[in-house]
């Protein structure tokens, strides 16, 4: 539809003008013809959806033109797919990568309004979980910084991560509305609507030509329609989509003609098809099986590629030569039926025979693992996929027994193998093992940290090391500046850059230029006054939302993650007891303040982790109140802890906990978000703790407990916690004071389950963890009544970090993996274009 309509509209100067007054003017303009109301009936979110508006008018000249040019140039394309992305708020991320924070800031107040507090408006979309929905997000913003031509694609969960309340103690959930106020950075795109298939079964025939084909004649047909969002990089022309899949009934499946009358059947027929995008699973590495989050992955994968196809299509572009065209990550194994799924598009509508369909397959998808966890793993019941996907179901056993077949003559003396390595799991109940589907169907694995993707290569996916060496590679995960050094921080940002110019946003090595500094008391100060600063804003916050005073200049020690038993938020517990029974024998005991903080979510059915919630708040109760304690310790569990939050939180923190068992975290990112923002860290030999350290020295770090190594050997030679316990008397303190019922209010059951896992199974070993890690909390506690040189170690530490920018993993990804060149964009100037 081109015809005589000029290409360009003519643009309105209130729509991209960026100095003072013409940004009061638009944000007027737009209260006006898009809230509808004045000032004088406006709300609060009134004026930040004027506000948002005003800054997306301000986007969108670049996101056309990039859009333009990746349809015109046909570039290679690098495209994520994840069930999550945990985006946070994009106003203020906007503005900063806009670079329209001040003059914004500035116009606001001139109308007498505060951009804080229009800031804090913004509903968070919470379309993930924790740490791998938090990392798409960062490697989107980091695609469009580089200028990497790329999409995202996921699902527009109506209902993301609930909402956390906390009542008597313990963890409530609240369903997580966030579209109830409209979303004013998504743009719906009905005309790009897909049909995904579900159900029934297949067929065979003979084609005109004489060949053998298959037709799956499905039993229902959802319709999956795009909701695209603007990606910007920072400070550059690119804008990338985010385009999220929202499922809904085809009005086309004339419901007349399948439901006779039946009025109730069709609406049912309709609430169930919407009811794919309804809600995202809130389990972090915990897989349930349940065949709605399987309809969930196929009918975002399904929209997917088949919207890769028809831009393709459009493009030109022969789909033999799919693989050149586009590069696609999977995010974990969820969206890995797309692997199947290919091969269905290619062989059944595109007439492709199998080899030169699994070659462009085996060419197109690369796989990323985030976890060692065997309750992680997906694997789907082969009587549930057949059901669902039955046309995938018989090309994962053709996938399948032609690797067998490569195995066999790979490995010919070894059987065993066949069954390990076999995608269907038949050790019982048949099982389709979607992380060997990846690895079979993927040209590039990768674990998210050196120590892990040693480690998966070692365990995991050992036989698979050994068939496809070349496949593996490691990228250590990195986080963006931008929104959680900028954004979170501005008062940090605003010291480096009259110290070292601003170009460490896009290059984060540059902050080694601080080392320099450390030894400038003026400097030191500098920055212990700006963590001070920082620190009391938290301060306020605690006081007006929990009600709790916490004193700055306390140490801030804070836990923030998600709850679960290998995380360990119960050896910090123990700690704190520790601490507490301490100071109740010996009420004069100096100790360094100290204001313990934990914030996290515990998946709805994980019934040990939210006792653990319950065990935090009962501490904090009894601690808060004992004026034998008075100020020395604090403990506040932080309510609600989502994207928005960690951003008070990170730059906060004077002591960063990373305690997991070694082994079990694949990477970690929250630990890098503290020590970026000064945060000392307390940690295992885990994930990326083990590059942090290195990075920032290991003098700046708190090290202890046993190395992987070490969890595994003790494992293999039979680990007793009862040995900890009697071999302890400050331990069994411990226990024995939770079993006494003495943060239960003598209630001897209620932290019985969390006591026996500990004292009968333990697995995650926090006990033998226990004396290493009090120790190390005296090591920290000594070194922060040093003042001056715990901020020479916290400058270190925020000096060192330029590593762990996701700048550098998306480059590494490029380099190793994915091989698309920048592509630079030409927004040309309104003026000029308009005459
Ligand atoms: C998740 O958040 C992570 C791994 C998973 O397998 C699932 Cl299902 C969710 C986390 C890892 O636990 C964490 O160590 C890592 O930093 C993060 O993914 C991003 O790679």
């Amino acid at each position: 539809m081109t015809g005589i309509l000029p290409n360009k509209p003519r643009i309105e100067d209130d729509r991209t003008g960026i100095d003072i007054d013409t940004l009061k003017r638009a944000f007027l303009d737009n209260l006006f013809y898009i809230q509808a109301k004045f000032p004088k009936v406006s709300t609060k979110n009134d004026y930040y959806m004027a506000l948002a508006y005003t800054v997306r008018d301000r986007l969108l000249n670049r996101w056309l033109h990039t859009n333009q040019t990746y349809l015109e140039r046909a570039p290679r394309i690098v495209a994520y797919l994840s069930a999550e992305f945990l985006m946070g708020p994009h106003l203020g991320n906007n503005l900063i990568d806009l670079g329209l924070y001040e003059p914004v800031k500035q116009a606001i107040a001139e109308l007498g309004l505060d951009l804080n507090e229009l800031l804090e408006q913004e509903e968070e979309p919470g379309l993930g979980n924790g740490g791998l929905g938090r990392l798409a997000a960062c490697y989107i913003d980091s695609l469009a910084t580089l200028e990497i031509p790329s999409v995202a694609y996921g699902i527009r969960y109506e209902y993301g991560i609930f909402d956390q309340e906390i009542k008597d103690g313990w963890q409530v959930e609240v369903t997580d509305r966030w579209l109830r106020y409209g979303n004013p950075w998504e743009v719906v795109r009905p005309e790009s609507e897909l049909m995904v298939k579900f159900g029934g079964h297949t067929e065979t025939f003979i084609d005109e030509y004489g060949v053998y084909r298959v037709q799956w004649v499905p039993y229902k047909v959802v319709k999956g329609v795009p909701y695209d969002t603007p990606i910007l990089g920072f400070k550059t022309n690119t804008a990338n989509t985010l385009r999220l899949w929202k499922a809904e009934a085809p009005e086309s499946f004339d419901f007349a003609v399948f439901n006779q009358g039946d009025y109730f059947g069709a609406v049912h027929q309709k609430s169930e098809s919407e009811n794919i995008t309804k809600v995202l699973y809130p389990n972090d590495e915990t897989y349930q099986g349940k065949q709605l989050r399987l309809e969930q992955q196929y009918f975002f994968v399904s929209c997917s590629l088949q919207d890769m196809i028809r831009l393709a299509k459009m493009q030109g572009v022969a789909l033999e030569r799919f693989h050149e065209h586009f590069a696609i990550q999977l995010n974990d194994t969820h969206p890995t039926i797309a692997i199947a799924e290919l091969m269905r598009l290619l062989l059944d509508e595109h007439g492709f025979d199998w080899d030169r369909a699994w070659d462009i397959t085996t060419k197109t998808f690369a796989y990323t693992n985030h976890t060692l966890l065997p309750e992680a793993l997906e694997r789907w019941s082969v009587a549930m996929l057949g059901g669902l996907l039955p046309r995938h179901l018989e090309l994962i056993y053709e996938i399948n027994s032609r690797f067998l077949d490569e195995v066999r003559i790979k490995f010919f003396e070894d059987p065993d193998r066949i069954a390990r390595m076999s995608i269907i799991d038949e050790s019982g109940e048949r099982y389709v093992r979607m992380a060997h589907l990846a690895c079979v169907g993927s040209y590039a694995i990768n674990g998210v940290a050196e120590l892990h993707s040693r480690l998966l290569k070692q365990t995991v996916l050992h036989d698979f090391y050994e068939m496809y060496p070349e496949k593996f590679v490691n990228v250590t995960n990195g986080v963006t500046p931008r929104r959680f050094i900028a954004l979170s921080n501005p008062r940090l940002t605003s010291l480096i850059t009259s110290k070292i110019g601003d170009g460490w946003l896009k290059n984060l090595g540059e902050l080694r230029k601080l080392e320099s500094l450390v030894d400038d008391a003026g400097f030191r100060n500098d920055f212990y006054q700006v963590k001070q600063a920082v620190k009391q804003d938290l301060a306020d916050y605690v006081r007006a939302n929990h009600g709790v005073e916490i004193n700055p200049e306390s140490i801030y020690d804070i836990q923030a993650k998600r709850i679960h038993e290998y995380k360990r938020q119960h050896l910090n517990a123990l700690y704190i007891i520790t601490l507490y029974n301490r100071l109740k024998a010996n009420p004069s005991l100096d100790i360094a303040p100290r204001t313990f903080l934990f914030g996290g979510k515990a998946a709805p059915g994980y019934y040990m982790a939210k006792l653990i919630v319950k065990l935090i708040n009962s501490i904090a109760d009894v601690t808060n109140s004992d004026p034998d304690v008075g100020d020395r310790i604090k403990v506040v569990f932080l309510t609600d802890y989502n994207v928005k939050f960690a951003q008070r939180v990170y730059p906060a923190a004077n002591l960063s906990e990373q305690i997991s068992t070694a082994g079990k975290e694949a990477s970690g990112t929250g630990n890098m978000k503290f020590s970026m923002n000064g945060a000392l860290t307390i940690g295992t030999l885990d994930g990326a703790n083990v590059e942090i350290r290195e990075a920032v020295g290991a003098e700046n770090f708190f090290l202890f407990g046993m190395t992987a190594e070490e969890v595994l050997a003790k494992k293999a030679e039979g680990y007793n916690p009862w040995d900890y316990y009697h071999g302890n008397d400050e331990l069994k303190g411990v226990l024995d004071r939770i079993a006494s019922g003495f943060f239960s209010h003598g209630d001897t059951e209620l932290f019985k389950p969390l006591l026996d896992s500990l004292l009968y199974q333990d697995i995650f070993m926090v006990l033998a963890d226990y004396q290493s890690y009090v120790e190390c909390q005296e090591r920290v506690d000594g070194a922060f009544r040093d003042r001056d040189n715990w901020t020479r170690m916290s400058i270190l530490n925020a000096a060192r970090m330029g590593h762990f920018s996701s700048d550098r993993s998306i480059r590494d990804y490029l380099s190793q993996i994915w091989k698309a060149p920048a592509v630079k964009i030409d927004v040309p100037e309104y003026s000029q274009s308009n005459g």
